[in-house]
């Protein structure tokens, strides 16, 4: 164009891409018992009681909360853990994740 360049590219925006991020959701349901979500968000997730307690509340009375924000890997690791971790006694608790 006229724009006094004679037609040689000026800029090339090279784009640093950041990789996606994950948020891991824990749903609620009627059986789970309190304590062992609150043990779980503390084991897995590396949340004081305090924190535990209060995200466990959050699920138990609106159903679902974001309890971090990962990679891809990371997430997917979380999801596996708790959901064998459940599985494991007999809970129905699940945990998930969705791109951010
Ligand atoms: N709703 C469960 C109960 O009343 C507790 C719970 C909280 C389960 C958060 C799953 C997630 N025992």
């Amino acid at each position: 164009g006229d724009d006094g360049d004679a037609g040689v590219k000026v800029e090339t925006r090279v784009k640093t891409k950041r990789p996606p991020l994950y948020k891991v959701l824990i749903l609620n349901d009627d059986y789970t018992p309190m304590e062992f979500v609150v043990h779980v968000l503390e084991r897995f997730f590396g949340l004081s009681h305090a924190q535990a307690f209060e995200i466990m509340l959050t699920v138990h009375k609106k159903g679902v909360a974001v309890v971090g924000v990962f990679s891809y890997e990371i997430a997917e690791t979380k999801v596996a853990q708790v959901m064998e971790f459940a599985q494991r006694h007999q809970h129905p608790l699940q945990c998930t994740m969705e791109k951010e």
